[in-house]
């Protein structure tokens, strides 16, 4: 079906021939990613069966203890990461602490990943869009010791790339470099990423707007009237805007990046600093979003030039469309 389409594999290994020093290590890196894509993918198709099974933490028919999708994508991703050897560490919402694998071979890898291993767990029950999001970073501690802090705790400009799976219709997965965003599409008959979004650009403006219009009444004014303004009929020439929030990021920002929007979850009563979190959900959200030619910002910062301080710290997060970020930004100033 795609006989005459690149794998991701495939693509990885040609994009590592356009860079004659490189070792190899970013594409066997997202190689494994891939693979713990498609070990994620087999268990959210069946987790509902699961849960009539039994319940987290209860036995399948297999006799196999239900892990919640959380848990399982989340030792997926860190145990295909570990056994490799391009990465040294990750840091997950599901770990309260870094997970560094200090053994000789991962602390001689220059990578670090950062994870979400599923966003929008909320949707999983209801069997609406889930995702997972992965950050890359080239390490600043000593190769040859394991992974540090602040090897995490950088800004998210210094991303080598960023990505996500979104296990939708279809699955899919879409990650950037600095080059481009390029999204390949799960074939499950043989279990392969086939490219089929080469070089995605967003465009400039869309007729979309994610918010959720709960937090109206705990929202800062400025962001009230952009709202106001996303539903008019007079004061937005390109208005009103359709309102879709899937309560998965990941899900709001691909149709978004897809068909030209914007998605915001602003400081709302009694969440400062908004609820998504920076390192792993705002800034590869973010990195994708700028190479795609949208734009993301925390309502005033660039959320890629935010240096951070925690690496489970909340940010603000407003991204998506060049043109609906310039009119965001009118009302914000
Ligand atoms: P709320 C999912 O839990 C998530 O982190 C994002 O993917 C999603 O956009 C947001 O939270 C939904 O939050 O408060 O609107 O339910």
């Amino acid at each position: 079906m795609f006989n005459n389409l690149l794998t991701l594999d495939e693509f990885t290994i040609q994009q590592l021939r356009l860079f004659p020093h490189a070792t190899g290590e970013l594409s066997g890196l997202l190689r494994g990613i891939g693979l713990a894509a498609k070990q994620v993918n087999v268990e959210v198709n069946k987790s509902a069966l699961a849960d009539i099974l039994g319940a987290a933490g209860g036995v399948n028919v297999q006799g196999e203890v239900v892990q919640k999708l959380d848990v399982f994508a989340n030792n997926a991703f860190i145990n295909v990461l570990r056994s490799g050897i391009n990465c040294a560490g990750i840091v997950s919402e599901e770990n309260e602490e870094l997970v560094v694998f200090d053994d000789i071979k991962s602390n001689q890898s220059k990578y670090v990943v950062l994870l979400d291993p599923i966003d929008g767990s909320g949707n999983i029950d209801i069997n609406i869009t889930i995702g997972s999001i992965f950050s890359i970073y080239r390490r600043v501690s000593e190769l040859g010791k394991p992974a540090t802090a602040s090897d995490f705790l950088q800004p998210g400009v210094k991303q080598v790339a960023a990505g996500y799976i979104i296990y939708g219709s279809s699955t899919m997965l879409v990650y950037a470099t600095k080059r481009g965003v390029n999204g390949f599409t799960l074939d499950t008959a043989i279990g392969e990423f086939y490219l089929s979004h080469p070089g995605m650009k967003t465009p400039d403006h869309g007729q979309y707007y994610s918010f959720d219009n709960c937090y109206y009444h705990q929202v800062d004014t400025k962001v009230k009237d952009y709202v106001d303004f996303c539903m008019s009929t007079t004061s937005n020439k390109n208005g009103p805007y359709s309102n879709r929030y899937y309560g998965c990021m990941v899900a709001d920002v691909h149709r978004n990046l897809l068909k030209g929007g914007i998605f915001f979850y602003p400081q709302v009563t009694g969440k400062p600093n908004g609820k998504l979190r920076l390192c792993y959900e705002c800034n590869p959200m973010a990195f994708i979003t700028e190479v795609a030619g949208g734009r993301a910002t925390d309502g005033s910062r660039r959320i890629l030039d935010i240096q951070p301080q925690h690496i489970h710290q909340r940010s603000p997060l407003f991204i998506g469309s060049k043109e609906m970020m310039d009119d965001l930004e009118r009302f914000m100033r």
